[in-house]
C-alpha cells in the first residue's frame, strides 16, 4: 500500500543531491503556491477559477515545471508546493480538496496534480537549477466529508481505526494548548480527525518522509516533543506553520523545530504599510523582540501573505505600500517566503478568495511588483555569494535619530552595546546637513565635519550615546560653549 510513496521517495532521495540543511536554506528565498492555483499543464491563463466555488481549477505539478522561468526571473532558489497525499474525494460543504489539506491516504497522490514522475520530474527540474523544493505536510489529520461522529475510519490509509486518532471534540477555545493539541480542527462539515501522536506507531509511520525541505502544518495542534523526533527523521530543513502572533508562544516552538514561520512579525509588519498611519515604532519593536527572543531568526520564514490570510491588496491598493512591504518581505532577518500572485498585486481576501490562479496574470513580468521583487531578491542573492556572514548578520544594537527642523536638528546615536562594547564608525547619511558643515558631539565637545558625500562621522566607543548639533549655533553659555 505504500508503494507509490515509497518509490516517489527513493527516486527523489536519488535526485536530491542538494543535500538541504537549515545552514543551506537559510540563503534561500521561497515561492509558495497552491498547486491547484499556480499553472496548467495545458499552459491556459484564461481557464476560469472561480475562487468561491472551491473547486479544483486545474494545476498541476507539470503547470510549475513549465513555468519554472517565470519563477526563477523573481530570483527565487525554492519553491514551497501544497500538499501532495490522496484526499478526500467527495464535493463538500466547503467544496473540494483543491488546496490538499483534506488528505485520506498518506502513500497514495493527489492525482489531480499529476502522477509520481510529475512529480519527481518537478523536483528534478528544480535541481537542475539549483532550486530547491519544499512540501507541505500534515502530520496532525486526516480530512472526512462529514460529522466528527460520524467517521468511517476504514477510508484512511494507513490509519484505519479509531485507535489511531484522539476522540472526537471540537477546539473550542485556541488558548488552551490541551485541547488544542488533542481536540480536532475544522468542523461538522468537514471533519479533521485528529491524530493520535502520541501513538509509536503513530509516530513511526510519520517519521518516513524525505524531501529537500518541509513546511509543517499545525505544529502548534501536536505536541511538542512529536516535533524533534519528526525533524530529525526528515533529514532537512523543517519549518512549522504556528499560526499566532505571540512571539514568545511561537518561538518556543524552534526549540523543537529548525524553523517557524514568522507569525510575530507579521502581524506588526501588515499594521505598518497596511495604511499611511500604521505603526512603525510597533513593528520596530517586534524586530527586536523576534530577534532577541527566537532562537534564530535566520531560520524564520518572513511573509506578508499566505493562502490563510486576506492578502496585503485587499487592504489597501497603493502599490508604494505593496513595495515598501515587499522589500521588507525579502531583505529583513530571515529566509523570505512570497505567496504567488503577490508579485501580481492580487487583492483577494478572507479563504478562500485569497485563492487566485495565478494564471490569470498570463504570468506577465513586466509589473512593477514583478521587477521588485526581482531586483530585491537579486541584491540579497548577491550579497550572500559575495558575504558568508549575510544572513547570520545582526545589527541590534545601534539607533540613529533627527529630531527637529532643517538647518538645526539633533542628531542622536544610540548604542546598547554597553561599556565594554568595541569601537567602530558609523558613517550616518541623511542627517540633513550639508557637506562641510560642522557639528558638535556635545557629550564630548569633540567638533565632527559632514564629509563630502553629506555622510557624518561618528565614532562609538565604550557603548557611549552620541549626540549632535551645529557648532555655530551654540551660543555662549550653552552646553559646549567656554
Ligand atoms: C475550510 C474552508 C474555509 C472555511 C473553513 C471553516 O473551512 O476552506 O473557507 O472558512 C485547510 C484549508 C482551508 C479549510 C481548513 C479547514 O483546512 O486550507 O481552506 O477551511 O477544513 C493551516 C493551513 C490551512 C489549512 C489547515 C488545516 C491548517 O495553513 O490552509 O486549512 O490543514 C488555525 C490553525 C492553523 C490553520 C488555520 C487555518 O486554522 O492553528 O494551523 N492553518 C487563531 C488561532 C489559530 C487559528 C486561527 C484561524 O485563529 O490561534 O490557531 O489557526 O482559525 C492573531 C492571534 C492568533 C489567531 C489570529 C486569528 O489572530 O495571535 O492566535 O489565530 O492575532
Ligand atoms: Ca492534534
Amino acid at each position: 500500500m505504500r508503494l507509490s510513496w515509497s518509490l516517489l521517495l527513493t527516486s527523489l532521495a536519488a535526485t536530491t543531491s542538494l543535500a538541504a540543511t537549515p545552514a543551506e536554506w537559510r540563503s534561500q528565498s521561497i515561492y509558495f503556491l497552491l498547486t491547484d492555483r499556480f499553472a496548467r499543464t495545458d499552459g491556459s491563463t484564461d481557464a476560469a477559477c472561480d475562487v468561491d466555488a472551491r473547486q479544483y481549477c486545474g494545476g498541476t505539478w507539470q503547470g510549475i515545471i513549465n513555468q519554472l522561468d517565470y519563477i526563477q526571473g523573481m530570483g527565487f532558489t525554492a519553491i514551497w508546493i501544497t500538499p501532495v497525499t490522496e484526499q478526500l474525494p467527495q464535493d463538500t460543504a466547503y467544496g473540494q480538496a483543491y488546496h490538499g489539506y483534506w488528505q485520506q491516504n498518506i502513500y497514495g497522490l493527489n492525482s489531480n496534480y499529476g502522477t509520481a514522475d510529475d512529480l519527481n520530474a518537478l523536483a528534478k527540474a528544480l535541481h537542475d537549477r539549483n532550486m530547491y523544493l519544499m512540501v507541505d505536510v500534515v502530520a496532525n489529520h486526516m480530512g472526512y466529508d462529514g460529522a466528527g461522529s460520524s467517521v468511517d475510519y476504514s477510508v484512511f490509509n494507513p490509519f484505519n481505526s479509531q485507535d489511531y486518532f484522539h476522540s472526537f471534540c471540537l477546539i473550542q477555545n485556541y488558548e488552551d494548548q490541551t485541547q488544542a493539541e488533542n481536540c480536532w480542527l475544522g468542523d461538522n462539515s468537514v471533519s479533521l480527525p485528529d491524530l493520535d501522536t502520541s501513538k509509536t506507531d503513530v509516530q513511526n509511520l510519520w517519521y518516513d518522509w524525505v524531501v529537500d525541505g518541509l513546511r509543517i502544518d499545525t505544529v502548534k495542534h501536536v505536541q511538542k516533543g512529536f516535533w524533534p523526533g519528526y525533524n530529525e527523521a526528515a533529514g532537512v530543513y523543517c519549518v512549522g506553520e504556528i499560526l499566532d502572533g505571540d512571539p514568545e508562544y511561537t518561538c518556543d516552538y524552534q526549540n523543537y523545530l529548525d524553523g517557524v514561520l514568522n507569525y510575530p512579525i507579521y502581524y506588526p509588519l501588515l499594521d505598518a504599510f497596511s495604511s499611511t498611519s500604521g505603526s512603525m515604532s510597533a513593528l520596530y519593536n517586534m524586530i527586536n523582540t523576534v530577534k532577541s527572543g527566537c532562537p534564530d531568526v535566520s531560520l524564520m520564514g518572513t511573509f506578508v501573505e499566505n493562502h490563510d490570510n486576506p492578502r496585503f491588496a485587499s487592504y489597501t491598493d497603493d502599490l508604494s505600500l505593496a513595495k515598501n512591504v515587499a522589500a521588507f518581505n525579502v531583505l529583513a532577518d530571515g529566509i523570505p517566503i512570497i505567496y504567488a500572485g503577490q508579485e501580481q498585486h492580487f487583492a483577494g481576501g478572507n479563504d478562500p478568495a485569497n485563492r487566485e490562479a495565478t494564471w490569470v496574470s498570463g504570468f506577465a513580468t513586466s509589473g512593477e511588483l514583478y521587477k521588485l521583487i526581482a531586483s530585491s531578491n537579486a541584491i540579497r542573492n548577491y550579497a550572500i555569494s559575495k558575504d558568508t556572514g549575510y544572513t547570520t548578520y545582526q545589527d541590534d544594537s545601534t539607533i540613529a535619530m533627527r529630531k527637529g527642523t532643517d538647518g538645526s536638528q539633533i542628531i542622536t546615536v544610540l548604542s546598547n552595546q554597553g561599556a565594554s562594547g568595541a569601537a567602530y564608525t558609523l558613517s550616518l547619511g541623511d542627517t540633513g546637513y550639508d557637506a562641510g558643515q560642522e557639528l558638535t558631539e556635545i557629550y564630548s565637545c569633540v567638533t565632527a565635519t559632514v564629509d563630502a558625500d553629506g555622510k557624518l562621522p561618528v565614532a562609538m566607543e565604550s557603548g557611549l550615546p552620541k549626540v549632535f548639533y551645529p557648532s555655530g549655533k551654540l551660543a555662549d553659555g550653552d552646553v559646549c560653549s567656554s
